[in-house]
């Protein structure tokens, strides 16, 4: 016995280190097992807890079963049969109030955090207020405090509880962002669901839907960049200042409102498209084609405009199924034309966002 122990007591530093390595696990901008903000980390506590009852029921159970295994199996020579019992009250109390008291444990904070996780922040005077509406394929973010809409990327200021209301305008779809909150679906009117979010650190956070929605469903990412309170405001200041002017040719701004602004807005006023206030800012184009793979980087701008040229030319071949792609059909550009309005949106970048966007 003592033996056995030494050689499994070797084993120890191997676990130790697997327990490092597995604790090291899940990127901080990704990950639910890495979590970046308060609702996070209490997910992340549920998560923890429900495992280590999971855990320590299943290496009980098992101890307790090889144990049985070995000390009473069948010895060399021994043929009578052992004594046959049925029905002990003593174990069968024991083995019945274990699980009860082990679900409480589990159910009394899951119950009181799954409340506590819908708490309507939107009264609450320090939280900022952002109504979510997803489409197919993209979501969009109002801040109806600020008068501002925007699209794809969420910015939000750190330390900070967002209030959100979760809509849809189409089929249902499922706001996730991993390693700030646990996903929470957008429903149609009359049965909308709240939740809130608050980041602890400045980072470039990766959002999902997580409701198979449509063939474009599994691109239908947003970023959600949480940045400094003066950096916020500084943004809200430029969100709310007049579209950058059209530098270029006048014909190819023509052919740019004709075919374009008809869907999309470049002010905070509502369209069928995202609006592109700033889209030089975006850490993607048509949130799944991104300007860059990591935050340590820069925002790549040739990577931008070629995302962005493959995106006009051809949005159904990025996302199948997308709104832009019927309005599309017939629509021929120059080169030129292309160059310019490529030129007009690669450019329009909002100086709040330069640092977190290292451009
Ligand atoms: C029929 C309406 C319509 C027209 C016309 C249209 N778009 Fe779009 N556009 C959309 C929709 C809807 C999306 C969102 C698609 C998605 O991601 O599923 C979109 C997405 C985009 C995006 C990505 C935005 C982001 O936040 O990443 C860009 C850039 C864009 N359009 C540029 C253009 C340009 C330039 C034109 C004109 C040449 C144009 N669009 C014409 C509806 C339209
Ligand atoms: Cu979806």
């Amino acid at each position: 016995m003592m033996k056995r122990w030494h050689a499994a007591k070797r084993l120890l530093p191997l676990f130790a280190g697997l327990v490092l390595l597995l604790s090291a696990c899940g990127r901080e901008d990704l990950s639910a097992i890495n979590p970046q903000g308060p609702v996070a980390e209490k997910q992340y506590g549920l998560m923890t807890l429900s495992i280590s009852i999971m855990t320590l029921v299943v290496v009980v159970v098992f101890a307790i079963s090889f144990y049985v295994i070995i000390r009473y199996r069948r010895k060399p020579g021994q043929n009578d049969i052992p004594k046959q019992v049925e029905g002990n009250h003593k174990l069968e109390i024991i083995w019945t109030v274990i699980p009860i008291v082990l679900l409480l444990i589990l159910a009394v904070p899951t119950a009181k955090y799954v409340f506590a996780f819908a708490e309507d922040y939107s009264k609450d005077e320090n939280a900022i207020k952002v109504n979510v509406t997803s489409h197919q394929y993209w979501w969009e973010f109002e801040y109806p405090e600020y008068g501002i809409r925007t699209a794809q990327d969420l910015i939000i200021p750190t330390n900070k509880k967002i209030a959100i209301n979760l809509r849809t305008q189409d089929v249902l779809h499922s706001f996730w962002v991993p390693s700030l909150a646990g996903k929470m679906d957008t429903n149609t009117e009359g049965n909308l669901n709240k939740m809130y979010i608050e980041a602890t650190k400045e980072n470039v956070y990766r959002g999902k839907c997580a409701e198979l929605c449509g063939p474009s469903h599994a691109y239908m990412d947003f970023k959600v960049k949480a940045v400094n309170e003066d950096t916020f405001k500084a943004w809200v200041n430029e969100m709310n200042a007049e579209p950058k002017a059209w530098t270029g040719d006048p014909a190819a701004y023509d052919k740019f409102k004709t075919s374009c602004l008809s869907c999309h807005a470049l002010d905070n006023s509502q369209s069928l498209g995202p609006n592109l206030k700033g889209l030089g800012s975006r850490e993607s184009i048509a949130g799944i084609m991104l300007n860059r793979d990591n935050v340590s980087e820069p925002i790549n701008q040739d990577l931008m405009e070629q995302h962005l040229r493959e995106w006009i030319v051809d949005p159904e071949r990025v996302k199948p199924g997308n709104a832009m792609t019927n309005g599309m059909t017939g629509v021929e550009f120059t080169d030129e034309e292309l160059d310019q309005i490529v030129d007009y949106l690669s450019n329009y970048k909002l100086d709040s966002l330069k640092e977190i966007n290292k451009q």
